[in-house]
């Protein structure tokens, strides 16, 4: 049975509850960063420094130095927004030798993962990424979600990568690549793995060599798990129990977290997405996102063509000559119906 999304079913008293109890939870948090201000002003703080945020839940921001050493952090009001997980920031630590600090400042991102949350506001994921993991569950691979997760990355300059995780629960591969084949010619990267058996794992290697990268999609495809196989001992992600991966209910990780690789490059661990709103995208530059139409598509007559009722749209051309597939089509217009 599908799932329900409870925020869907919502009275508008309830959300209006639901928005005050969040401005509650946001001033409490304020508070306490003020009082663990307070305490650090008291005390001599070291002169400012480079470090990167590896972890940012409530109000407890950790900072990890250029030695791997993990300080708690205030945030100075001047840093202007909230720091997140990959964000470069200029902190100082205290001079008390206590494993805490203060951010002054945020340096400007490269690029950044948001999506939408409960009240209409943006969440930022994390910042500063390489290569946007998409991974996906090998038994039930949604492919409407890596298309949703392709366009975040084609906006937001990262570059993608498919990971297909769980290769174990397969008697045989070919029905996959019928699925993928399409998205390699499309140039993107596709890893056939399983993070129990360690089944194509050591491709990964290579690829993630001193790159920033994040592991995204839904809930119980294995993220963690596949996280898991390079990171050892009490560091290690934790991972969910045995259960089907969904759009809903149980979520293993709940907050971003980083981790380094002994090669070179850090992971970043993600909570998994129920679904992957986009924002920030124009509907316009929707299509130029979408690889197979931007190569095979003729402009449109149009400059804001929706590709459907329009005379003289390249990308209905396209797919009626077979250059794009109707599934890819029908998923850009999904999306375009979204934004
Ligand atoms: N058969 C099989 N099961 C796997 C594999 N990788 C992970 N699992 C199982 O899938 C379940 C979910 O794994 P997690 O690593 O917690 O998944 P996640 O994507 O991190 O989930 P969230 O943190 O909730 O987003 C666990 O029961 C894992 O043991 C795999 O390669 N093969
Ligand atoms: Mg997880
Ligand atoms: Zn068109």
């Amino acid at each position: 049975m599908p799932r329900r999304n409870p925020a869907k079913h919502l009275t508008d008293k309830q959300r209006g509850r639901i928005d005050e109890m969040r401005e509650q939870r946001l001033q409490s948090d304020h508070e306490k960063k003020r009082v663990l201000w307070e305490k650090l002003a008291e005390s001599e703080i070291f002169p400012p420094e480079e470090g990167r945020v590896i972890s940012h839940f409530g109000f407890n921001v950790e900072v990890e130095d250029p030695l791997g050493m993990r300080f708690r952090c205030a945030i100075r009001e001047t840093a202007g927004q909230e720091p997140v997980c990959g964000d470069w920031v200029q902190w100082s630590r205290a001079a008390n030798g206590s494993p805490q600090g203060v951010i002054w400042s945020i340096y400007a991102r490269k690029n950044a993962l948001q999506r939408p949350s409960f009240g209409g506001h943006i969440q930022t994921v994390a910042a500063n990424i390489d290569l946007l993991m998409v991974t996906l569950s090998a038994d039930k691979p949604n492919v409407g979600l890596l298309d949703r997760y392709l366009v975040a990355a084609e906006a937001n300059a990262m570059e993608a990568v498919v990971v297909v995780n769980k290769i174990d629960k397969l008697d045989d591969q070919d029905s996959l690549s019928q699925v993928f084949n399409s998205y390699v010619e499309m140039g993107y990267r596709i890893y056939y793995v399983s993070a129990h058996t360690g089944q194509g794992m050591a491709g990964l290697d290579a690829v993630l060599r001193d790159k920033t990268s994040i592991f995204t999609g839904h809930s119980g495809v294995g993220k963690s798990s596949i996280i898991g196989r390079w990171i050892q001992g009490e560091a290690r992600p934790i991972i969910g129990a045995s259960h089907e991966p969904t759009g809903g209910g149980r979520h293993t990780t709940t907050v971003a977290r980083f981790y380094h690789l002994s090669t070179g490059g850090s992971l970043i661990d993600s909570p998994g997405v129920r679904e992957f709103g986009l924002v920030n995208i124009a509907k316009g530059a929707l299509a130029g996102y979408f690889r197979d139409i931007a190569r095979n598509a003729r402009p449109c007559r149009f400059s804001d063509c929706s590709h459907q009722h329009e005379p003289e749209c390249g990308v209905k051309e396209a797919v009626s000559l077979g250059k794009v597939s109707q599934r890819r089509y029908d998923s850009m217009l999904r999306i375009f119906h979204s934004l």
